[in-house]
């Protein structure tokens, strides 16, 4: 057990359609801590190299246009084993194999349009938060409700 930080962005589909604060929501109501956030409209480069595990796979030009066009909404969440409980909260990728009460069991019907991102590893996590952030861009404080969230 260890306090982590993980990647998240909500991607342009979730962010057109209003979906930003219903995802933050899940992850306040669950007592992690916001380290960084921004509203990106990210370049070519920047997608491609967030994506660079997929170079070569037939749906990587897709996914390249899709999140390409922006707006992505970018988090950088601080908890307890957060890496691996933020992948429990999106659901898994193909929406109809994702739980309800999962962000993407609950919003997205197709994987080419599942809402959101989460890290993978603690290796993609570090990789993908210095990718989209700047370390100024990210803060460290405690929330006042921490003693009743963590023993
Ligand atoms: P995830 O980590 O759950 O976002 O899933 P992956 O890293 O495996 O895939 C990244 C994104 O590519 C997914 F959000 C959906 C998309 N994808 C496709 O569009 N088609 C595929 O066959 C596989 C993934």
């Amino acid at each position: 057990m260890a306090i982590e930080r993980t990647f998240v962005a909500v991607k342009p589909d979730g962010v057109r359609r209003g979906l930003i604060s219903e995802v933050m929501k899940r992850y306040q109501n669950r007592g992690y801590v916001l380290c960084g956030a921004k509203l990106v409209m990210p370049s070519d480069a920047l997608v491609r190299e967030h994506y660079k595990e997929h170079e070569g796979k037939p749906f990587l030009p897709g996914l390249l246009a899709y999140v390409g066009e922006g707006p992505v909404f970018a988090m950088a969440w601080e908890g307890e084993n957060v890496i691996d409980q933020s992948r429990k909260l999106i659901g898994a990728t193909k929406p109809g194999d994702a739980e309800l009460g999962t962000i993407r069991g609950d919003f997205a019907q197709v994987m080419e349009r599942n809402i959101v991102h989460s890290s993978d590893s603690k290796e993609s996590a570090e990789r993908e938060i210095n990718l989209w952030f700047k370390p100024e861009e990210l803060c460290k404080y405690n929330i006042a409700a921490s003693p009743f969230i963590r023993a």
